[in-house]
């Protein structure tokens, strides 16, 4: 590895998709193949665990929401329990605008430090997730302003015949089909917002077998990160 004082900055790197698209597992495959090739990068995992100075070469979960916040619990609970004290939308929409500021400065130290880093879930679901519960759009956005501007989003779409195939949904609040077409529209309708059209977004044929669409993920990361190195970490 050369001395971080000779890389340019690493690229941020986000999945999005439909709940059992398979972002997880996509998320890691790339963490892996990354690390493997002598990349620098901070990525998800089985295991949750803050950034640290030994990052390199290792692991870790940068998924959203990030349940192992004091307000990360708080949605945890929200989410897996059905009989939760009821969270309106909009406080909602707060709670994970702000799961993801909690994270902010972590994710550009890391990126300024030559460290890519892969996110599970980000904005764009903040965003079409509270759509789907009935808030508009342009009331959903501003709160995410500011956050570290992604690189490349790469959009795993899964037809629903598939996603099926993949197994029943869990047990956790929005995964019941219902939700998941709303979810799906939202996330096109949001693909083509003049505020988000120019994001670097790539949609993935995640209907596919997992090493197929892995490959053609790699392949694009890595031009984004040889491209990234020299260019300012920017914010949404
Ligand atoms: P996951 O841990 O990836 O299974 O995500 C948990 C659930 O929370 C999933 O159904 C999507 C939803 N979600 C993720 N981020 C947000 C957000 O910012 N706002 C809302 N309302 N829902 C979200
Ligand atoms: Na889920
Ligand atoms: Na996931």
């Amino acid at each position: 590895r050369r001395p971080a004082f000779m890389m340019g900055r690493g690229a941020l790197i986000v999945f999005e998709g439909l709940d059992r698209s398979g972002k997880s597992t996509q998320a890691q495959l790339l963490a892996r193949a990354l690390t493997e090739g002598g990349k620098d990068v901070l990525a998800p995992s089985p295991v949750q665990r803050p950034p640290s100075d030994d990052a390199a070469g290792v692991e870790y979960v940068w998924r959203f929401p990030d349940r192992s916040t004091h307000i990360g619990q708080t949605l945890n609970t929200y989410l897996s329990s059905k009989d939760a004290e009821p969270l309106h939308p909009r406080v909602q929409h707060l709670l994970f605008s702000a799961n993801r500021w909690e994270r902010a400065e972590a994710i550009r130290a890391a990126l300024v430090a030559g460290r890519s880093v892969i996110l599970d879930r980000y904005t764009y679901s903040g965003i079409v997730y509270s759509c789907s519960l009935g808030l508009e759009l342009d009331w959903c956005m501003p709160p995410d302003a500011g956050l570290p501007r992604p690189d490349v989003v790469c959009f795993l779409s899964v037809s629903p015949e598939v996603a099926a195939r993949r197994g029943e949904f869990g047990l956790e609040r929005y995964e019941n089909t219902e939700m998941q077409r709303r979810v799906r529209d939202n996330f096109e309708r949001l693909f083509a917002h003049t505020a988000v059209s120019d994001h670097n977004i790539h949609n993935f044929d995640a209907d596919r077998e997992m090493q197929a669409v892995h490959r053609d993920i790699v392949e694009l990361v890595q031009r984004v990160i040889a491209n990234v190195a020299d260019s300012p970490s920017t914010s949404v």
